[in-house]
């Protein structure tokens, strides 16, 4: 009888299995309490002579545990293997991972600088939270401009002299302040402006501002700059028209309108059926701004602009809703390689 329990031993310490089923099929011959092999023995233990019964227990106690023993180890390798891995050809070449693209803002903003880095500007950047002087003051904003308005601007903890930057002109000042003239520096930033979202507005959006202070700076080298920059970016055959404008730290201020780069200057539905688009506002710097900054208005002149990189975006690429470029879809920025 002993003998008996010792092959089953053997036998349970050999035994292998590769799929669940087979391990099933393992704890139903032995354990099983119908015909198990182990149920089977515990009832012969009564036919086992009494000076047996000792050992056959331990032996029988011994088999039940390696049983137990076995079916948990192979349980326990069979799902640290995990089944899925036997599916897998890892002789298979790798999935192309995708590869990622520019956000069409920055490919704008680097189409733009380079035009004017080739020109012999600078860039210069600052910081988007600022102060009231930076943004306002230094640039002969009134102390009642509706621009200061809370409505208009965000301010940093209720805090009147703490804001973000509306325009990115503030850091046109710091350039002053640090840099004498001859000045030729361009100023790439996020601004930000207390305004509903919609397809034409949004509270964050892209600037870059122009400014070129020197001896001799006058309107013929703002409108021969801008027409440059305009022939570079959208096409030779591009025209530029200068409109009369008003902004606080310009005068002569104006208003720069491009013919049309979808329909020719023939009229469509993006210029409205004028023939020109608004992309940029200019203007030679006014005195007041120059000597709030300590620079000689009397020896010195120059001109400066701003553009939103949003707008040029859109134009150039025929992007009907601004709101796109914030979202992040993917199925729109990989269009722009
Ligand atoms: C514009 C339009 C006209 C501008 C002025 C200055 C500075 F710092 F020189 F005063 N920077 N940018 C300017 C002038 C910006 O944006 C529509």
């Amino acid at each position: 009888m002993i003998d008996k329990v010792k092959n089953y031993l053997s036998e349970v310490e050999k035994f292998v299995a590769t799929k669940e089923d087979e391990i099933e099929q393992f704890r139903i011959k032995y354990l099983s309490k119908k015909g198990g092999i182990i149920t089977d023995l515990f009832t012969d233990f009564k036919n086992v002579p009494s000076e047996e019964k000792k050992e056959f227990g331990q032996f029988l106690n011994q088999l039940k545990d390696s049983v137990s023993d076995k079916i948990n180890f192979l349980k326990l390798s069979l799902s640290s293997t995990d089944d899925k891995i036997s599916d897998i050809d890892l002789s298979l070449t790798a999935e192309n991972s995708k590869l990622g693209s520019r956000h069409p803002i920055s490919l704008t903003r680097n189409e733009i600088t380079d035009i004017f880095t080739r020109l012999g500007f600078t860039i210069s950047e600052g910081p988007e939270m600022e102060d009231d002087y930076h943004v306002f003051s230094a640039l002969n904003f009134p102390p009642e401009h509706p621009a200061r308005d809370m409505q208009d601007t965000f301010f940093i903890e209720k805090n009147p002299d703490i804001l973000l930057r509306t325009h990115t002109s503030s850091v046109q000042v710091r350039v002053m302040e640090n840099q004498k003239p001859p000045i030729r520096t361009i100023s790439p930033g996020r601004v930000f402006r207390n305004e509903a979202i919609s397809a034409r507005a949004h509270c964050i959006f892209h600037q870059i501002e122009g400014l070129y202070i020197d001896k001799n700076v006058s309107f013929a080298d703002l409108k021969q700059t801008l027409m440059y920059f305009a022939k570079e970016m959208f096409g030779e055959e591009t025209k530029i028209r200068l409109r009369p404008s008003y902004f606080p730290f310009t005068e002569p201020s104006a208003e720069m309108d491009i013919s049309c780069s979808l329909c020719g200057g023939k009229g469509c539905n993006v210029c409205k059926y004028t023939g020109w688009l608004e992309i940029l506002g200019c203007g030679m710097v006014d005195p007041n701004v120059l000597e709030s900054n300590g620079i000689d208005s009397t020896i010195y002149t120059g001109f400066a602009f701003g553009m939103g990189i949003e707008r040029i975006a859109m134009l150039k690429h025929g992007i009907k809703d601004l709101r796109l470029f914030f979202e992040n879809d993917l199925r729109f920025l990989s269009q722009f390689r």
